[in-house]
């Protein structure tokens, strides 16, 4: 039996992608050199972090225009989702107790303003050295480090301490920087940032990201991730950089893209 969305869509890559062999008269050498890059790609793991650097930010983009509350972001390749659940703190490692830290903060509502309590937010943010923990090529750093689970209390709120993530260069020593660096002549930076997945009751899953007002590559990260929300301006409190960010959660029931949303007839 044929699945009539997948039918459709790729349908429409294949034919998208032969309108580019024609268009620049791609060789028999080069497609070969092509499919082959992608296959050092996934034999380095490499694969998802690839295709989310092209082509993640374009898929929020659709999920957003249905979004009234707050807009989602990329999600990127390295969630993993048993983290564990955590009090206020995430896990640091011994060598970073001296870095600087951050305390994320902020309130979850739903679209009336009333507080979503009990909302769980996965939060995690990569190393000082650019890895993130639990991913099996990243040095396999126990997944309890900088990131975990925190959930809202009765009024919504949120609160949770950690070091301070710096600008972020993805992998570029395989596949994705040679291709992005050496090919196309790119840099492989995102902005420090911290990537936030919320689920509640009755609310439509948000995957979200903060970046640092100010900070480099905000304006010109390598995944075209940055959207005007959740640029926060630079403030302290005891010493940490406040990292205040309030979600608004669309009902679960709001409207889905359309395609989505409804049954092909
Ligand atoms: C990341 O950490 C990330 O957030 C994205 C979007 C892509 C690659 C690595
Ligand atoms: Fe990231």
């Amino acid at each position: 039996m044929s699945d009539e969305r997948t039918k459709a869509i790729i349908g429409d890559v294949v034919e998208a992608l032969r309108g580019v062999l024609r268009k620049h008269e791609v060789t028999f050498a080069e497609y070969r050199a092509g499919f082959m890059h992608m296959a050092k790609t996934q034999e380095a793991g490499e694969l998802p972090m690839l295709i989310d650097v092209f082509l993640n930010s374009t898929v929020v983009e659709i999920e957003n225009a249905t979004r009234t509350g707050s807009k989602a972001a990329i999600q990127g390749p390295y969630f993993v989702p048993d983290a564990p659940f955590v009090e206020g703190q995430l896990a640091i490692r011994d060598q970073d107790m001296d870095l600087p830290k951050m305390l994320m903060r902020g309130r979850v509502t739903d679209q009336s303003g009333a507080p979503v309590a009990g909302a769980v937010i996965d939060l995690w943010h990569s190393t000082p050295e650019g890895t993130y923990s639990g991913i099996p090529r990243h040095g396999d750093l126990d997944k309890k480090y900088y990131r975990g689970k925190i959930k809202t209390d009765a009024d919504g709120k949120y609160e949770c301490i950690s070091i301070l993530p710096v600008p972020y260069q993805i992998p570029n020593k395989g596949p994705t920087g040679m291709l992005l660096e050496t090919y196309m002549g790119w840099h492989s930076w995102r902005p420090a940032h911290i990537h936030y997945w919320i689920h509640a009751d009755g609310k439509r899953d948000l995957i979200s990201q903060a970046y640092f007002e100010g900070g480099d590559y905000v304006d010109d990260d390598c995944c075209e991730g940055v959207g005007n929300e959740f640029i926060v301006p630079e403030a302290y409190e005891n010493g940490m950089r406040l990292m205040e960010v309030d979600f608004v959660l669309d009902e679960a029931s709001s409207p889905k893209p359309a395609r989505v949303a409804e049954p092909a007839e």
